[in-house]
């Protein structure tokens, strides 16, 4: 099989370097975190968070069973840490990178390195995890190639599209402007631009097709508020893997992909190259009302057979009936693992209300998350048989403790009127069932008497569901990895309006188990944070030093302004 990245073009590997021969390969990537001024949209110039002086940073390929070894070095002015979004992490929670859940940041001009085993195949993501940096540019792909010889799918070529929004503004700005209550909705710095590849969507290199061959597209949405709806126009895709996971083949015309979710394709080119093609990228959210010029943007790129060959002019109809978008829950792993049988069932309600400090926050069960004074994994680390009380991780942070081997069955509501991509770290979950949420709040009509669907056959599993407005998921997984593993909306904007909450799965196993390099305790002690201790530092129930959680005042109607 011959793996033809074409990122290879636009990119020189000059950070990855590999050594062979050890009994695993090790990947060595070096990244020097730090502003860098770029123009990404075409349009604007402006202050974003890249590595080694520049972005977009390019990806990490790497082959199952190897070693990586990321070396970070801050330049920026605040702290900062890395995620492997999909990765497991298994027996490496100190790794997964999530400020203040499993370690401090690291401070500026802090070094540390990120290691861990690559145990998982597919198509994952590394971006920032403290201060939403990700969102300023500090996310790259990841793709972690099958050994030739266990590859279950037959391809000739190995394509990558990662997806970006973009914006004018920096997040820092983006979010001010979306908890004032003074400002409009969509805020100003509502619309974003799409990248593709790491510059504008519309320059991207086209694509190169010949008659006969078989092409793997691997999709990435690394945006951190938009959707992307990608179709191939005069192709057919056959869905193989979801956020990691190989399934039985389905064929699809679209995939409405949200933040943060990854799928590999199938495409397979036509006998003859009499005409040229296209692939359509549309970037969108449903939440913000289509503004022509604005909202949606459409991106095509060029899919080439013959430089001399005409466009193809078929038109689709995106909206008949015998356009197929993709279904999740259609997809079916190929590890055919039957569903899990719940032992414990948990059931929540997302949203977005009033609080008691006059914003209006995101919140799980009413509770609006926020990090502890402590790193929740440190808390869990420090206090012996009482790491087993969910209370010790404090008012704020959602926590729920699981004990070991158990099957968690989880129900999201969302009686909202946005859909939700929430992510779980550390392990892939089984996708039971979507349905209509349970709301206090009138729904509207034509979102009414929506039919719950369920798997067919064996349950798909991924990592980030996206929850459709006035619906809800019901999602299986099995605590078989000690650690702590964040649940977020991977909005990011949501995330720091406090929808997430938190897994502390066999916080006695981890006891027994884990060791956290000194260096990382350091990070916490220059900067003044306690390692021992509950959510506050310190014994069993004292919260004192802890800011006074918000409580809801008013329950807002079903329109929710928040984007
Ligand atoms: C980081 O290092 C630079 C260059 O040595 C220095 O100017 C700066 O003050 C340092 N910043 C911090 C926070 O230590
Ligand atoms: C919003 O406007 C009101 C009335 O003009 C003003 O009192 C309030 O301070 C403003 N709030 C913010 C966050 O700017
Ligand atoms: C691109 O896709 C969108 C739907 O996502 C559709 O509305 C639009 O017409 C398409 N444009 C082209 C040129 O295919
Ligand atoms: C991208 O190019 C297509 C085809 O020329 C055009 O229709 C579309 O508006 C462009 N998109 C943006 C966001 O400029
Ligand atoms: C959330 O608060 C509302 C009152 O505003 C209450 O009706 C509802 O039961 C609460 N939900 C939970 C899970 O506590
Ligand atoms: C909220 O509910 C009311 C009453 O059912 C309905 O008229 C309105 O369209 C809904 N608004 C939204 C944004 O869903
Ligand atoms: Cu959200």
């Amino acid at each position: 099989m011959l793996l033809t990245i074409l990122w290879a073009i636009q990119f020189l590997f000059a950070s990855v370097v590999l050594f062979q021969g050890a009994l695993t390969d090790r990947v060595v990537v070096d990244w020097d975190i730090g502003y860098v001024s770029v123009n990404r949209d075409g349009i604007n110039l402006r202050r974003a968070i890249g590595v080694n002086g520049k972005l977009p940073i390019p990806p990490i390929m790497a082959t199952v069973g190897d070693t990586i070894e990321l070396n970070v070095y801050n330049s920026l002015d605040k702290s900062t840490s890395v995620h492997a979004h999909g990765l497991f992490q298994r027996g490496t929670t100190h790794m997964d990178g999530p400020a203040m859940a499993t370690q401090c940041g690291i401070p500026p001009n802090g070094t540390f390195t990120y290691i861990y085993n690559l145990e998982q195949t597919g198509t994952y993501w590394v971006h920032g995890h403290d201060n939403h940096q990700n969102s300023d540019g500090l996310r790259a792909p990841l793709v972690v190639y099958e050994k030739a010889e266990s590859e279950p799918y037959n391809y000739d070529e190995d394509i990558l599209l990662s997806l970006e929004d973009w914006f004018k503004e920096e997040y820092a700005e983006r979010e001010r402007q979306t908890l004032d209550p003074n400002e409009s909705f969509p805020p100003p710095h509502g619309y974003g631009f799409g990248l593709i590849n790491g510059f504008n969507g519309n320059d991207t290199e086209p694509l190169h097709f010949q008659p006969g061959k078989t092409y793997r597209l691997r999709l990435v949405n690394m945006a951190s508020l938009m959707w992307f709806q990608f179709s191939l126009p005069g192709h057919k895709m056959q869905v193989i893997e979801v956020d990691g996971i190989n399934t039985e083949a389905l064929e699809v015309d679209g995939i409405n992909i949200a933040p943060a979710q990854r799928y590999s394709v199938l495409v397979t080119a036509h006998d003859s190259n009499e005409f040229n093609y296209i692939y359509n990228a549309t970037l969108h959210a449903n939440f913000i009302p289509p503004s022509p010029g604005l909202t949606p943007r459409v991106y095509t790129g060029k899919i080439i057979y013959n430089p001399d060959a005409p466009q193809n002019q078929d038109t689709v109809c995106y909206e008949c009936q015998g356009f197929k978008w993709l279904d999740d829950i259609e997809l079916q792993s190929l590890d055919k693992e039957p569903e899990l049988v719940a032992d414990r069932q948990l059931e929540y309600e997302i949203g977005n209300q009033l609080f008691s400090t006059g914003q209006r926050l995101d919140h799980f069960n009413n509770v609006t998350f926020a990090h502890a004074k402590v790193p929740t994994l440190y808390t869990a680390l420090s206090m012996g048989s009482q790491a087993m009380d969910s209370r010790v991780y404090g008012p704020q942070s959602n926590a729920v403790v699981l004990n070991h081997q158990e099957n968690i069955e989880l129900t999201i509501h969302n009686p909202n009127n946005m859909p939700h991509p929430l992510h779980l770290h550390g392990h892939a979950f089984q996708i039971i069932e979507y349905g209509q949420a349970n709301s206090r709040f009138p729904i509207p009509e034509e979102f009414q008497g929506v039919a719950t669907t369920r798997y067919v056959n064996m349950p798909v599993k991924r990592d980030t569901v996206s929850i459709p407005e006035y619906s809800y998921v019901k999602i299986r997984f099995c605590a078989d990895n000690p650690g702590v593993w964040l649940f977020h909306c991977h909005l990011d904007i949501h995330f720091a309006m406090g929808m997430a909450m938190m897994f502390v799965e066999a916080p006695d196993v981890l006891q027994e188990t884990l060791k956290i390099p000194n260096a990382m305790y350091e990070f916490c002690h220059t900067q003044d944070i306690a390692t021992v201790g509950n959510a506050a530092g310190n014994k069993l129930l004292d919260f004192s030093g802890l800011q006074q959680a918000p409580t809801v005042v008013e329950r807002v109607s079903n329109s929710s302004v928040s984007d």
